[in-house]
């Protein structure tokens, strides 16, 4: 049975690893905006949209009990707010819903195979969670909660690259046994490439220059960009401690909240929550992402008997 702990680190250290790296993502222009977006009233950290989706997943779960496309669609549409930061694509998207469009008639408008950015990779973590004891339904669950926002075959693959090693991660399997399982299933040549290559340098153990990291596995807005990165992060910082994780993303820069995102989330399911205690004042709205976290693991729970 997995412990409480490691759903619990995997939701907040998503959050956390999202608000820290925040003001490292993009260019002159984005680092400034969050200047002045990046703090509540009280002075934590606010976190982006990498967060603000993962918790539309969890609470669309927990109202329908399954997956409901329409339900979570009109989630994400209800809790957009542009200063979030969302995608360009991503935000036209929920503000068309939000109208009266269906999800169906938007996610290939702009993009005739439907957005490839990191969008669906980045909640994923928390769709892993939803699914816990009843594995079987990863994939279409994954699938599901990607296509609403990012129907390119590339989103999707990269989603449930990140859902599956969060899966493998709470349940204790070594970071060998994830990467080559993850190489073993891997469909898109790029996936295939990148995947193979992370999987000699964590066997390698050796740290890689930021340089190095950025043309290898890339920093940007597309899943192709950032997932294998992510996956680069979480498995060679796994023992290691999580704030020099989170920095060493912030160095790389580019899309760093949701690099941050994707890897914290997979290390906290790695290592569970108690170390990350130390967050708990700093960064926006860490309780109720704790709170549906525990009430995701009571489903879990119920599952398994
Ligand atoms: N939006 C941001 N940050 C704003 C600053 C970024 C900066 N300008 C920079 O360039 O680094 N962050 C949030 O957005 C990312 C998640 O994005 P999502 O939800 O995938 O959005 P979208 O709009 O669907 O895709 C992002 C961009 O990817 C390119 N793209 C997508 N599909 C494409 C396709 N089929 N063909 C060509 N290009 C495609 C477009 O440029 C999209 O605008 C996260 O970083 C989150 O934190
Ligand atoms: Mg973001
Ligand atoms: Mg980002």
């Amino acid at each position: 049975m997995i412990e409480k702990s490691k759903f619990v680190g995997c939701f907040k250290g998503l959050a956390i690893g999202d608000a820290l790296a925040a003001s490292y993502e993009g260019g002159p222009v984005e680092r400034l905006l969050w200047r002045f977006l990046g703090r509540t009233k009280t002075g934590q950290r606010r976190y982006t949209d990498d967060t603000q989706m993962s918790i539309d997943i969890a609470q669309s779960f927990l109202t329908q009990k399954h997956m409901d496309q329409t339900h979570l669609a009109h989630t994400f549409a209800q809790s957009y707010r542009w200063s979030r930061g969302y995608g360009p694509s991503a935000a036209s998207l929920l503000k068309g819903i939000k109208s009266g469009q269906s999800w169906e008639s938007l996610n290939r408008k702009k993009f005739a195979q439907g957005s490839m950015g990191n969008g669906a990779a980045m909640r994923a973590p928390i769709a892993a969670l939803c699914c816990l004891g009843c594995e079987d339904t990863l994939s279409d669950y994954v699938h599901k909660s990607a296509e609403i926002t990012h129907a390119h075959p590339e989103a999707i693959e990269g989603a449930l690259l990140i859902a599956n090693a969060t899966r493998l991660s709470l349940k204790d399997v070594e970071s060998i046994g994830i990467l080559q399982a993850l190489c073993a299933g891997a469909v898109a040549p790029i996936y295939k490439f990148r995947l193979s290559k992370c999987l000699d340098y964590v066997v390698s153990g050796k740290a890689l220059p930021m340089q190095f990291i950025k043309t290898e596995f890339g920093n940007g807005m597309l899943a192709s960009e950032s997932c294998i990165t992510a996956l680069y992060f979480a498995f060679t910082y796994r023992r290691q401690s999580f704030s020099d994780m989170v920095q060493a993303i912030c160095d790389l820069g580019g899309d760093a909240d949701t690099i941050a995102a994707m890897a914290c989330a997979i290390w906290g399911a790695c290592n569970g929550g108690l170390s990350m205690i130390e967050y708990d004042n700093r960064i926006e709205n860490l309780a109720l992402v704790e709170q549906l976290a525990g009430q995701i693991y009571l489903h879990y729970q119920d599952r398994i008997g």
